[in-house]
């Protein structure tokens, strides 16, 4: 096998009950059926042992059988991807109202078993709590992907299209964890990616869609809002200009009825370059229905990023503030977009940092479908040479109360639909994967992919559960292995956070690539991710009295980040400028308690090291070794990030270290 199977290895497991299973039974041959009876065969011969068959025959009385069961009319029961598990003598049933329920269902039993989790303890019934759980892969047609960190893209290759095994297997896998959506293209919608709307692609993408449908999977592709220009059919791509409309409307009529489970469109406009409704004096809103309107008539959605700022800006100038920017460019259009538009948020106002307050705009917007969009890829958190478990990170988020109503007001709440009963919303995240072996470039980075999905599923699952339900379906049940990598995950973000930039301040990394320390690397430049540290203080005043961006939050999160005294330490000085003689609640300094951060941020990755070569011999060797090899390169480079920011603050003001450690300076 050129690729590896990840959390679907289906080791072989000592099941008690040791279930003999003779018979998978399906009432329906729905496509997403079949691929549970395949996975279930799959899984169960490798785990137990045994072959069942499968038939659409209702099963002998003796026979112990797994039954899988489309009830048409317990729509209301189960939802459109809900499903139940219940014992029912020798057999076990899964119980949904549709094909997606069963497949979910099928995995679902397929995990349990995997980590020997008891048949009794395996039954209820289980719904999604997001309902888009998307993946978006910024991967460009010609193979290569952006802030990508584990080989090339396996969708695209020389501008083609790829629809092989792998393509299979990748669906297998993130259909296993709950995804449902996944776009395929790059947000930057460059060179022949333009021509995806174009019948030179349409049997490919239908190829694909077809394959991911059989795993509850729809097809999104990223869309270059200047295509009528593009692809040299028109000289605008003003959206209120009925040529440009009528354009559109005939596009979607042809790709949605050559393509097959097409789900929409993702659009990245006046971003970063990239063509949007501004160069027309139109908004957002008036783009996006252009498109809505056109897709319509499909059941097409289209999801617009709100990732929209100002880069080109002055680092002289310290009234603009890039954080403010999302909310300002949408929050006035809040009710104007139509019903099958979503507005997809980064979770923080800046760019995925490893530490950023929730973006004010989730839950702002109490008339418009939202998306809150996370990043699997480590673009800000290491690339994948370095363990950053993110899934308490994004656990933070989702749980977050934003006030934006009395009840139902945690970010889970408004991206569930719970808040404003909305039906178009749900979780996005960039994903990690590439055509390494074992798709995230290094072993660990897989935890990410698995945590996201099950996270966006079941937002009340812990980090430690899922880290150990990972683990368990990857390498072991040896509780000495789970002990061990569950350690190392759970350390992990909060190590990564404190040997970079400290609390919340952001950035601090080389130009263009992202990766090492390079304190004013953005200092100077126009992205607008300033720190403005100087000899005596250090953090952007975003506060009512500053750049007035703690305005944006509702009360009380406005006090509470407006004033220094109650604003969360981690994130002091990505609301305020504060003095390093400044005391924290440890009784600290400011500059002593970033020193002693970052010496023990490195001492955390020295312990990762020590608990991985506990598990040798434990686990495969070959993971073994590639992981020690991440690791010990990951506490080189953790060691230079300590040596220049602590470096750079020393120098700036001539304050020793209390401990009398080395600072190089
Ligand atoms: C796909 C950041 C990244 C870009 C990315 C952009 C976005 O700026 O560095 O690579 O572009 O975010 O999310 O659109």
């Amino acid at each position: 096998m050129e690729w590896e199977q990840c959390w679907l290895n289906y080791h072989k497991v000592d099941y008690k009950t040791s279930p003999a299973f003779q018979h998978i039974y399906h009432n329906s041959d729905d496509c997403r059926v079949l691929s549970a009876v395949q996975e279930l065969k799959t899984g169960l011969s490798a785990m137990l042992d045994i072959t069942p068959f499968s038939s659409n025959q209702q099963p002998e009385r003796t026979q112990q059988s797994i039954q899988l069961v489309i009830l048409t009319d317990q729509l209301d029961r189960y939802g459109l991807e809900g499903y139940e598990i219940a014992l029912d003598g020798n057999n076990i049933k899964i119980l949904a109202a549709t094909g997606a329920g069963i497949l979910y269902g099928s995995f679902s039993l397929l995990r349990g078993i995997a980590a020997s989790v008891p048949l009794e303890q395996l039954c209820g019934i289980d719904q999604p709590s997001a309902p888009l759980r998307m993946l978006n892969h910024w991967d460009n047609l010609d193979g290569s992907i952006e802030r990508g960190y584990a080989g090339n893209s396996f969708f695209f290759q020389d501008s083609n299209v790829l629809v092989n095994s792998r393509t299979r297997d990748y669906a297998r896998l993130v259909s296993s964890i709950g995804i449902d959506a996944v776009v395929i293209n790059n947000v930057n919608v460059v060179n022949d990616a333009i021509s995806l709307v174009t019948p030179r692609y349409y049997d490919s993408l239908k190829k694909l869609s077809t394959t991911f449908e059989a795993y509850g999977i729809k097809l999104f592709l990223s869309l270059d809002f200047s295509a009528p220009i593009d692809l040299n059919a028109l000289e605008t791509a003003d959206p209120f200009d009925e040529k440009v409309q009528s354009w559109w409307n005939r596009k979607m009529q042809e790709i949605f009825s050559a393509v097959p489970n097409l789900g929409g469109f993702l659009i990245k406009a006046d971003s970063e370059g990239r063509p949007g409704p501004f160069s027309y004096g139109r908004t957002h809103a008036d783009g996006a229905n252009m498109l809505a309107r056109a897709v319509a008539p499909f059941g097409g959605s289209i999801i617009w990023r709100c990732f929209v700022y100002d880069c080109q800006q002055d680092w002289r100038d310290k009234s603009s503030d890039r954080a403010k920017s999302g909310y300002d460019n949408f929050m006035p259009l809040d009710g104007q977009f139509l019903d099958n538009v979503a507005l997809q948020i980064k979770n923080g106002p800046m760019d995925f940092q490893v530490r950023e307050p929730v973006s004010p705009l989730l839950g702002a917007m109490q008339q418009t479908n939202q998306i809150l969009e996370v990043q699997i890829t480590q673009e800000y958190t290491g690339q994948q040479k370095h363990v950053c478990y993110l899934v308490p990170m994004w656990r933070e988020i989702l749980q977050f109360h934003t006030y934006c109503q009395a009840n139902n007001d945690r970010v889970e709440d408004v991206i569930s639909g719970k808040t404003y009963g909305n039906q178009l919303c749900g979780m996005a995240a960039v994903a990690n994967t590439g055509n390494e072996p074992n798709w995230t470039g290094s072993d660990l980075a897989a935890a990410n992919l698995y945590g996201y999905g099950r996270l966006s599923w079941n937002a009340n699952l812990s980090s430690e559960q899922i880290a150990s339900e990972w683990i368990q379906l990857t390498f072991s049940a040896n509780p000495s292995v789970v002990r061990a990598i569950s350690d190392i995950l759970i350390s992990s973000w909060p190590a990564y956070e404190k040997y970079t930039s400290p609390l919340g301040i952001g950035w601090m990394v080389n130009p263009g690539h992202h990766f090492g320390p390079n304190v004013d690397g953005y200092e100077y430049d126009r992205w607008g991710t300033y720190h403005r540290a100087d000899f005596e203080a250090i953090g952007v005043d975003r506060t009512s009295g500053g750049t007035g961006y703690t305005r944006q939050y509702f009360s009380p999160n406005f006090e509470t980040y407006d004033d220094v005294d109650t604003c969360p330490e981690e994130l002091l000085l990505f609301f305020h400028r504060v003095n390093y003689h400044y005391i924290l609640k440890s009784g600290k300094t400011l500059l002593q308690h970033i020193y002693d951060t970052h010496f023990e941020g490195v001492d955390d990755v020295r312990r990762m090291i020590s608990q991985w070569n506990s598990i040798h011999g434990l686990i495969d060797e070959t993971v073994f070794q590639r992981t020690l090899e991440r690791l010990n390169f990951q506490l080189e480079h953790a060691m230079l990030w300590r040596d220049e920011i602590n470096t750079y603050f020393y120098r700036k003001t001539g304050i020793r270290d209390k401990h009398g450690r080395t600072i190089v300076s």
